[in-house]
């Protein structure tokens, strides 16, 4: 039997190298799109590449005649909900009309391509759903949960959110309207050692990092030329709105739900969540706990670092994609942010 074979936008991103290693694991021919620049280091050696642009239809369009994918994945992004409220055209064009663009191609190229398209808990801008039950200890006491899951209105709080919001609607109008294998999997938030350093949970552990350095140097004495000791500054963390509550789960396990997805028997919309909310705060004091610090001293707020517009509350159900496509994921709140912070600087 051939090769599957896996087209993958945004494949220089953390979710796209777990996912080219993870199909390249299963023996799939893995083709990664980027973009062209005048100088490249060979670093795609893993996969194939091919040049394009996802804003570009014409250029989309060419790549999927080409290749002629069994599935493609759709990761491409502005992913940075801060950024977009500086830059919402360009966060538009990328993360809307590039959706736009693959369905578009897929539907005049090769409709039987199946398709994963990369959907976000920041489109329920916060909305959740509750449920009221009775406490475990069996008295009157009622517990209230709230979640969001594949049934919680949309409400986009951020330029990101909105593109976002709009890709989804896409894959669900072409799974309509033209049958196409097309799924969204409505992700909450994923980290890893491979997280881009401007989002907070990386921005967190390199600090953290670069905290044990100093105070390593300042244990073993570090001395200059004039025989003086070097006095270390560890400049304090500078961070936005720390009142915020996450269901933080690892890249590595949500790659695994794309793949499920595709190749699931019918197209549908699944949200990829780990079901366990953490606040900002959780993540510090395990961040710093690491160090065994209190990150209280070594942490500060600056005003600046704030959203226009914040999401304050995520916690994921994924009742839906664990019964349907049995998955699970693996690695724990604790793990995810010890395996950061232990491989910063490896
Ligand atoms: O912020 C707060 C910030 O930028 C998390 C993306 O993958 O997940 C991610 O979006 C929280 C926010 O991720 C800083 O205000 C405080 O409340 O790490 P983040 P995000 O905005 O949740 C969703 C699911 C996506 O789809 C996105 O693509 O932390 N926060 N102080 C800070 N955030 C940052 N970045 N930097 C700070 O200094």
């Amino acid at each position: 039997m051939s090769k599957k074979s896996a087209l993958i936008f945004g494949v220089t991103g953390q979710d796209g190298s777990y996912l080219a290693d993870y199909l390249l694991s299963l023996g799939y021919s893995v083709t990664g799109v980027v973009r062209r620049v005048s100088t490249r280091k060979n670093v795609y050696n893993k996969y194939n590449t091919v040049e394009a642009d996802i804003t570009d239809s014409t250029n989309v369009s060419r790549v999927i005649k080409l290749i002629k994918p069994d599935e493609v994945y759709n990761l491409a992004a502005q992913s940075h909900v801060a950024v977009s409220f500086e830059e919402p055209g360009h966060t538009w064009d990328v993360t809307a009309k590039g959706a736009l663009n693959i369905l578009e191609a897929i539907r005049n190229e090769h409709p039987t391509a199946h398709y994963f398209q990369a959907s976000s808990s920041e489109m329920f801008g916060g909305q959740y759903t509750q449920r009221i039950s009775l406490a475990k200890d069996g008295g009157t006491e009622v517990e209230i949960e709230k979640f969001q899951n594949e049934l919680t209105t949309f409400s986009p709080k951020s330029p990101y959110a909105v593109a976002k919001l709009a890709a989804h609607n896409f894959t669900s109008v072409y799974r309509e309207a033209y049958n196409i294998h097309a799924s969204s999997g409505i992700m909450f938030n994923h980290e890893s050692e491979r997280r881009g350093e401007n989002f907070v949970t990386r921005k967190i552990t390199k600090y953290v990092a670069s905290l044990r350095h100093y105070m390593n140097d300042v244990m073993n004495g570090v001395w200059v030329d004039n025989g003086s000791k070097v006095h270390h500054l560890c400049p304090k963390l500078k961070l936005g709105n720390i009142d915020v509550w996450r269901d933080w789960g690892h890249a590595e396990d949500y790659v695994r739900a794309m793949h499920l997805m595709v190749n699931a028997p019918y197209p549908d919309d699944y949200v990829i969540a780990t079901g366990k909310t953490h606040s900002l705060t959780n993540f510090l004091e395990e961040a710093f706990g690491v160090l065994g610090v209190n990150w209280k001293d070594y942490t500060e707020i600056d005003d600046s670092l704030r959203r226009p517009n914040e999401v304050v509350y995520c916690k994921g159900d994924r009742s839906k994609i664990k019964t349907c496509l049995h998955w699970e994921p693996t690695i724990d709140f604790k793990t995810l942010v010890q395996r950061m912070v232990n491989n910063e600087g490896r």
